[in-house]
């Protein structure tokens, strides 16, 4: 007995060993540096073991190797490598998007909600790519904009009718109105608030971040093996109920005539033109209830807690900056005034201060740390010239880029009047680039103005840090602002 378990525990060692040796000259033979610390697993191991974001610990290798333009790290048996040069990054993410067009997501062929762009990949995605992006064009997003300004009205008199929220929980409170938003969007709305919904309880629980799913996620990421083996499925807890609700959804609008501008809407019409089909490879999709279903998911998986973490992240440098505050505040009353008194789409588009606000608080707080690819067909790296096979797994720096004095002067400084627009896009990514670029971002931009002028408009805010000073949570990909809170003031 002792002498099969220490017999298994030499194996595991020399494997972990021999495992670790072939990660490091595997990379070190293409010219690339690799990360020591953990030849096996890599900066996972450090995210299993400490109580970091894994964008903090990829921030450090990247403050390690400044001048590397690759690094190589440890992830099991698939060559992994973290892209850190600007030049590198935008070749994976745009200039050679085909060769890495993959999120390099495993999901489980059965797992109907997972069957949405956020998680396709290949000829899938790109035809449900086209399908959606109609979606999100700006006159779409004009013609729903009263769901979008009835929702941020909600949330207004939400946090008029509960004072106990003024001073606490302030993400919770924002992951709730974003949740309910996103409901309103998909689901439509009513004379009800959108905070009435009965969709709101289900989905707020169901998108809670939990630990279970950050180790969940993690095992897909180290391993599409692993996981295909442990047989998880993403979703699975929550498929009945919402594909029950879209099917139901459904079948009701087809009687309706009038037409909302919602999701909803937008599934009715994809049904009526029948099958998708791929001009250039004839590739076809049916437009099932499932398939829709999987994308008014992705609403929710993409959608409610960068959002949230946006309109927080704008909170906390506002009121942390009670002059720039006061500058947001009048140019919503005074665009507030011109357009009678109400926040249309135009008004909200007129706000360029607030734009630009919005613009430096994401370069500090990017809601997504990093982004991952897979190769999918040999390439090489412009910078180092990089060879790179396919299958490989990329990770890309994002917060990294937007924290470097390199490409900004003090970088830690909040300063709205930095030009962001005239910044090329390898420098600034809150929204990711390329071709697998954020689908939502006009919407989530929109939804987040809207709430932001609402709410300025009605409350002064201070910023309270509470013991020890804001910290990250441990997060995979999110940036999770915690041990901060906004105190919010009536002026009303
Ligand atoms: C401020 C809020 C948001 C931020 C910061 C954000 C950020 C991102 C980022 C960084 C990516 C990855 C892009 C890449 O890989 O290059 C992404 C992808 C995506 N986002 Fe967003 N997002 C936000 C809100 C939303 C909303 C509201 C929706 C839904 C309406 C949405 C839908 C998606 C989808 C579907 C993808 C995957 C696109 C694809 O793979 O083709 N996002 N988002
Ligand atoms: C997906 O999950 C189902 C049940 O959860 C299982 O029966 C099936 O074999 C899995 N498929 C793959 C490819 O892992
Ligand atoms: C904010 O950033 C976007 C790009 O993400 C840019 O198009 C826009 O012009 C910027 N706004 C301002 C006011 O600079
Ligand atoms: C910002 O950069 C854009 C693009 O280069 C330019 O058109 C604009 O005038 C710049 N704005 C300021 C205030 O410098
Ligand atoms: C390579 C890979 O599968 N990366 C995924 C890791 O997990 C996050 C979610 O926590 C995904 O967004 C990545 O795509």
């Amino acid at each position: 007995m002792i002498v099969l378990l220490l017999l298994s525990v030499v194996i595991i060692l020399v494997y972990v060993y021999f495992n670790g040796k072939y990660n490091e000259n595997y990379w070190k033979k293409r010219g690339v540096p690799y990360y020591e610390d953990n030849k096996v697993l890599g900066p996972y191991w450090d995210f299993l073991t400490g109580d970091r974001a894994l964008f903090q610990i990829f921030y450090d290798i990247y403050k390690k190797y400044p001048n590397a333009p690759a690094v190589g790290i440890g992830s099991l048996v698939t060559p992994s490598l973290y892209v850190t040069d600007p030049t590198n990054v935008h070749a994976v993410m745009q200039t050679d998007f085909a060769s890495f067009s993959d999120r390099g997501f495993e999901k489980n062929e059965s797992d109907i909600l997972a069957d949405n762009i956020l998680f396709m990949h290949g000829r899938r995605w790109k035809l449900m790519r086209q399908l959606m992006t109609p979606l999100f064009t700006a006159a779409k997003l004009k013609n729903m904009y009263y769901i979008v300004d009835k929702s941020a009205l909600d949330f207004v008199d939400y946090l008029k009718s509960n004072p106990d929220t003024w001073e606490r929980n302030t993400f919770d409170t924002l992951t709730t109105f974003c949740c309910a938003a996103i409901g309103a969007a998909v689901f439509g709305i009513g004379e009800q608030s959108t905070y009435d919904s009965p969709f709101l309880k289900i989905t707020r629980a169901a998108f809670y971040p939990s630990w279970w799913s950050n180790i969940r996620f993690s095992i897909s990421n180290l391993s599409s093996t692993v996981f295909k083996l442990l047989n998880l499925k993403y979703f699975s807890d929550y498929e009945k109920f919402f594909i029950g609700a879209i099917k139901q959804l459904l079948r009701q609008r087809e009687q309706e005539k009038t037409k909302r501008h919602d999701f909803a809407d937008i599934c009715i019409q994809i049904q009526k033109n029948g099958a998708m089909k791929d001009g250039e490879t004839g590739y076809e999709v049916i437009p099932t209830d499932e398939l829709l279903a999987a994308q008014a998911f992705f609403f929710y998986v993409a959608g409610v807690e960068p959002t949230a973490t946006a309109i927080f992240a704008v909170l906390i440098q506002l009121g942390k900056h009670p002059d720039i505050l006061k500058r947001v505040q009048n140019e919503i009353i005074d665009v507030y005034a011109k357009y009678n008194k109400q926040l249309t789409y135009d008004a909200i588009s007129e706000m360029q201060y607030l734009d630009k606000v919005f613009n430096e608080s994401l370069r500090i707080f990017p809601p997504i740390g990093f982004l991952t690819r897979r190769c999918v067909r040999d390439t090489v790296l412009p910078v180092g010239n990089i060879k790179v096979k396919k299958g490989t797994r990329m990770y890309t720096a994002i917060y990294e880029i937007h924290h470097d004095p390199r490409y900004y002067e003090y970088p830690e400084v909040f300063d709205p009047e930095r030009n962001l627009s005239d910044q090329k896009s390898e420098f600034y990514m809150p929204f990711g680039n390329g071709g697998r670029i954020c689908i939502g971002a006009r919407f989530a931009k929109l939804q987040a103005k809207s709430a932001l002028a609402h709410v300025l408009r009605n409350f002064n805010i201070e910023t309270v840090e509470h013991k020890g000073g804001l910290r990250f949570g441990k997060d995979q990909v999110q940036l999770r602002m915690k041990n901060v809170d906004i105190k919010f003031t009536p002026r009303y």
